[in-house]
């Protein structure tokens, strides 16, 4: 008795299961794919790769903090190593001269490695070199945490500087600012700070205990930066050439931030495993977690529409491609005799966004132009509204009894957020009606 009880309790607790089993099986699937990553294994285990750049030869290089490597990896995924110096391998930038330049922090050398040969040479500079940029005037800036100063290097004649700011700041992330000055991360005191390339150092407090950690100048004329605080909240924020603050927050750590090369900022969470983003104009902001949940570290786009991370917990580099926008290249309208008739051109992207997609577009002159009345003037925004994937721009086209020949004109797409462009023109072709009915009879009386 007791045994068949028992059967029949586990025989409905299956059952049970097998109904849990079959309602998780109906689940809708989640809306569509708004990014689409592709993951790659660093060769050398536990290597813990970290910065990350786009070199001067279109791949895509970075650092091993953990190893004494330095990798490339070519936009398809091929990954080589190259041995440098030691260890401690920070973050990398392209120099004015065409190498790769690098930080090891904790060993204080600051190096440079000849994309093309794997030759490299370093430099001991000492406090803690960490972030390194190349600036507006030829040399490479980069912050000295330990030692509370930027460090400016002449590629040229090994000239170094040092600029102190003030104790307490351990400035983290630098970057060139869209006014040329170099704006860095004062990770330890709190504030976003700019140098000019005189050394003219100008300091901004962050609200509250706010700790910014890397920078990035943004599409939209603003410093970008992560931060995080003592009570484990963190975020991104934007910053105004005049100091101007605005703070974002995010799910937690945020660190690597770069501007896509969609328009929007996108920033990597280390111990969130996702990557994200945040429009720039309306702090609408998203996450995506990765396959493999390895922990972004830092990031960054390149101009064919992918953003790159490094995976500093999963040992991997990530590619995140970019929804794309394109036109119909070339679309045909019938003239007429009287009032305006429309020219429908469809813009498409390549996979659903969760964002909505903006494009400006402006119809420039051809054949046809705006002066001969051909055309009126067009000018405009397209709003691609999120989990759509076309939208169409019309455009008039004038009508008229003149016999002229069949004339074109283009519509201009510009300043993408939230999609690449490709192509970025679609042609208009007006197809003359005018000929024969109007012209030949008279012609022949
Ligand atoms: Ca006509
Ligand atoms: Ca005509």
């Amino acid at each position: 008795m007791i045994l068949r009880r028992l059967y029949r309790l586990a025989h409905s607790v299956l059952t049970a299961l097998l109904i849990v089993g079959l309602t998780l099986s109906v689940t809708p699937l989640p809306p569509a794919q708004a990014v689409k990553f592709t993951e790659f294994n660093v060769p050398t285990p536990n290597s813990a790769p970290r910065g990350i750049t786009r070199g001067p030869d279109g791949n895509i290089w970075f650092t091993e903090s953990l190893s004494n490597k330095i990798g490339r990896i070519t936009p398809n995924g091929v990954i080589t190593e190259f041995t440098v110096g030691g260890v401690a391998i920070t973050s990398i930038t392209t120099g004015p001269d065409g190498w790769l330049w690098y930080t090891r922090d904790s060993s204080g050398y600051i190096g440079r490695l000849n994309p093309a040969t794997g030759a490299f040479t370093e430099t001991f500079v000492d406090g803690g070199p960490t972030v390194i940029v190349a600036g507006p005037d030829g040399n490479l800036w980069f912050t000295k945490f330990n030692v509370h100063k930027i460090g400016r290097f002449n590629p040229t004649t090994g000239n170094l500087t040092d600029f102190p700011i003030r104790t307490g700041l351990n400035p983290n992330g630098i970057t060139v600012g869209p006014d040329g000055n170099l704006w860095f991360a004062a990770q330890g005191s709190g504030h976003v700070g700019s140098i000019t390339l005189g050394g003219i150092v100008s300091l901004f407090k962050l609200s509250g205990d706010k700790k910014p950690r890397q920078t990035t100048a943004g599409p939209d004329g603003k410093v970008w930066f992560t931060w995080y605080n003592s009570a484990l909240s963190s975020g991104v924020g934007q910053i105004t050439r005049s100091g101007q603050i605005t703070t974002f927050t995010t799910g937690g750590d945020p660190y690597g931030i770069t501007a896509g090369p969609d328009g929007v900022v996108w920033f990597a969470r280390l111990y969130g495993g996702t990557v994200g983003r945040i429009h720039p104009q309306t702090g609408a902001l998203a996450e995506y977690p990765t396959p493999s949940g390895g922990g972004p570290y830092w990031i960054t786009g390149t101009p064919d529409g992918n953003l790159w991370f490094t995976e500093g917990n999963g040992n991997k580099i990530g590619r995140l491609a970019l929804p794309t926008l394109s036109m119909s290249d070339a679309v045909t309208v019938t003239e007429g005799n009287i009032g305006a008739t429309t020219a429908a051109l469809t813009v498409t992207l390549s996979f659903a966004s969760d964002f909505t997609t903006t494009v400006d577009y402006t119809a420039l002159d051809g054949t046809a132009t705006i002066t001969d009345s051909d055309f009126p003037a067009a000018t405009g925004v397209l709003t691609i509204p999120a989990g759509v994937t076309t939208r169409v721009i019309t455009v008039a086209v004038n009508g008229d009894l003149a016999f002229e020949p069949d004339e074109t004109f283009f519509i201009q797409l510009s300043n993408p957020v939230s999609g690449m462009l490709s192509p970025a023109q679609g042609r208009v072709t007006i197809l003359d009606d005018d000929a024969h009915k109007l012209f030949l009879p008279i012609i022949r009386r």
